[in-house]
């Protein structure tokens, strides 16, 4: 059985870090009754889940893909790359510290694990605004991987319009990445950009979560066997996430 690490929606979310903030602000009790049907829909595909309480002194906590890497028994423990979420991995790191073998980032280096995206035995790390060169390094330096980077221009993260939700696939959005940048033998669904959202998707078994309200990628997808269960994260895509950054797959 898998097992996905979360975090709590803290009572100061609607100051999570936005790049370009919503005027209607975030609703934080929409927020966590989203996060709740998010958790749900993991136990229901048989997944086994842990959270961990949210802190109050940072905002963008729930977001718990960029505070680690996992690959296996190996975590690096990141150095967030935005200044305010610098301190959310410490929970993370006291979480997993006494079963995972764990490396921690230092500075200067910086990544956020939402620039992250492993493929078979390589990771494909976005170089953004949140993960420069050093910290590329230290994820060779640490995982048995071929570390392969790639710009991410016009998003916060590679993953904000990418994931590998099943092993060989990889679903990203048009216009944001050349779709040749991964190997032959690895199979590329593109979505349309106006739908880069829901190229970020969590992969369970033969099933994926995809972010609701995003018909052409649901049946893309379904018209290739996956199945399908939407779920609403619409607070969360007001501060730039989606669907992976709310956990970490153990
Ligand atoms: C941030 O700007 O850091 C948060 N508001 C959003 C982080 C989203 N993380 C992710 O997609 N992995």
């Amino acid at each position: 059985m898998s097992t996905a690490l979360v975090r709590a929606v803290p009572s100061t979310f609607a100051n999570a870090l936005a790049r370009h903030p919503s005027p209607d602000g975030i609703d934080v009790a929409r927020a966590r009754a989203q996060h709740d049907a998010y958790v749900r829909a993991l136990i229901e595909l048989g997944v086994s889940v842990r959270e961990l309480p949210g802190e109050e002194g940072y905002p963008d906590c729930c977001f718990i893909e960029d505070t680690a890497v996992v690959v296996g028994k190996q975590v690096l423990i990141t150095r967030p790359g935005a200044a305010s979420r610098r301190g959310e991995e410490q929970a993370v790191y006291e979480a997993l510290s006494a079963e995972k073998q764990v490396t921690r980032m230092e500075g200067p280096a910086h990544l956020d694990g939402g620039d992250v995206l492993r493929v078979g035995d390589t990771l494909y790390v976005g170089r953004s605004e949140r993960t420069h060169s050093q910290g590329l390094a230290l994820l060779e330096e640490v995982f048995s991987l071929h570390v392969v980077p790639l710009e991410v221009r016009d998003a916060l993260h590679l993953k904000s319009f990418s994931s590998a939700p099943f092993p060989g696939w990889v679903v990203i959005a048009d216009g944001f990445l050349d779709p040749h940048s991964f190997p032959r033998d690895v199979e590329v669904l593109r979505v349309p950009r106006e739908e880069a959202s829901a190229a970020n998707l969590v992969g369970v078994g033969d099933t994926v979560l995809i972010h609701e309200g995003h018909p052409k990628t649901r049946r893309a997808l379904e018209s290739r066997g996956v199945r399908c269960i939407s779920v609403d994260v619409s607070e969360f895509s007001k501060a730039d996430g989606s669907l992976t950054c709310l956990s970490l797959f153990l």
